[in-house]
């Protein structure tokens, strides 16, 4: 169970006023907000150890690289992966994608085919694009379905043994919709090829056992899990990783260096050349450790609640469609209301202290399937409650009388 009103306490942000409003926060998707121990954790390292790691023999090097370690582990094992090395610091899911991309520049070649589920965000669509572009592979979509979730059978039918990699997101941006990964990731292995599973918006939300799964890639973002932007993750099969090149040369990648021949470093820091944001990996494992003080089942449970009270709420007012019905939602409601633009509902909300995102949602592909410039987007937390969908719900109905 959730004692939301204790938890609030532990979110020094949900005590602001918006517009003389207190604030009500429905952009948990864009960036969910921050507990008081993840910002201590920050501050703690600027003010007591802030030092570069793996480079000094002083105790403050030493305290940051084992604290930058730890948050690592702590990583690995929220995500049950087999080994830290297969955890790859970010700075975010779009990082980490780009990342997988460029090595597979080297291991293409023309022919071969990539496919792209029709509902992924910008990030997992334009670097295959780039790399079609660069090694002349083809890049297929795995088409969806009017409700919001994908066409399994065409996903079967586009699998050939052609197929190098496939790319799919565990939960859906702009809908919420929650995709069959387990079933996905054995069908791409039955013809051979790879899979590479967007959790940005996963993580957050649901519990993710990389084993169990047996999923080549997985890439998710900190600042969606009450952790810091600028930092997020590259899980990696151990041999996948060590036959992709490096992304960036330069300090802290290489075994040795001599203008003859420069050799790499052993996973994970083959893929993490430079000064890494240090604060922002420990901050991320003490955002892990918060989430698991609270139990990610008990945050899935009571956001359920939230998504079901919010969508019956919603559902009743007249003209207000809602986009994304899968069976198996995050809670994200994504609508419109008859012919009224997005931006001028999320402009009113805002007016009386409710963030929500409005526009696109870096997912275009999606918008036009549906043929709409976008939609309003409420995406709900674990320190949210019913009695702020209620004034979600009494503020889209004033804006619906004031724009129709
Ligand atoms: N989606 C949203 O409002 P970064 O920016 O690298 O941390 O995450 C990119 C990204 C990739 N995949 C999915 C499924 C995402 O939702 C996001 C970020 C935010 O929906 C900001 S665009």
């Amino acid at each position: 169970m959730i004692d939301v009103a204790r938890i609030r306490e532990d979110f020094p942000i949900l005590k602001r006023k918006v517009n003389n409003q207190p604030l009500v926060y429905f952009d948990n998707a864009a960036t969910s907000q921050t507990p008081t121990c993840v910002i201590d954790a920050i501050v703690d390292y600027y003010a007591r150890y802030n030092a570069n790691i793996h480079r000094g023999v002083h105790a403050l090097s030493q305290e940051a690289t084992d604290a930058y370690e730890q948050a690592r582990q702590k990583i690995q094992k929220h995500f049950n992966a087999l080994h830290p090395h297969e955890i790859i610091f970010t700075s975010g899911t779009t990082n980490a994608i780009n990342i997988v991309a460029a090595g597979y520049q080297a291991l293409l070649v023309p022919g071969d085919e990539l496919l792209v589920s029709a509902m992924e965000h910008h990030s997992n669509i334009v670097p295959w694009q780039m790399l079609c572009e660069k090694t002349g592979a083809k890049l297929k979509v795995i088409p969806m379905l009017p409700d919001g979730t994908l066409d399994l059978a065409a996903y079967k039918s586009l699998l050939t043994p052609n197929t190098r990699l496939v790319f799919v997101n565990h939960v859906s941006n702009a809908l919420g919709t929650i995709n069959p990964i387990e079933s996905l990731i054995v069908e791409a292995h039955t013809v051979g090829a790879k899979i590479l599973i967007d959790g940005a918006q996963a993580a957050p939300h649901i519990e993710t056992d990389l084993q169990a799964l047996d999923v080549d890639f997985y890439v998710t973002s900190a600042h969606k899990m009450c952790g810091p932007t600028g930092v997020g993750i590259l899980y990696g099969k151990t041999d996948l990783l060590n036959a992709l090149p490096p992304y960036q040369g330069g300090g802290e990648m290489i075994a040795t260096v001599s203008f003859e021949k420069t050799t790499y470093a052993d996973l994970p820091h083959k893929f993490e050349a430079g000064t890494p944001n240090i604060a922002g990996g420990i901050a991320f494992g003490a955002a892990i450790d918060y989430i698991h003080s609270i139990g990610l089942n008990h945050i899935a449970a009571y956001e359920q609640e939230l998504l079901h009270y919010a969508t019956d709420q919603l559902s009743q007012i007249p003209g207000l469609k809602i986009y994304g019905q899968a069976p198996h939602k995050t809670a994200v409601i994504s609508f419109n209301i008859g012919e009224i633009h997005p931006y001028d509902i999320g402009t009113i909300l805002d007016k009386m202290g409710i963030a929500v995102r409005t526009g696109q949602h870096c997912t275009q592909p999606i918008m036009d399937y549906y043929q709409i410039p976008g939609t309003v987007r409420a995406s709900f937390s674990f320190y949210n409650t019913k009695e702020e969908i209620d004034r979600l719900v009494a503020a889209v109905k004033k804006a619906q009388m004031m724009l129709e």
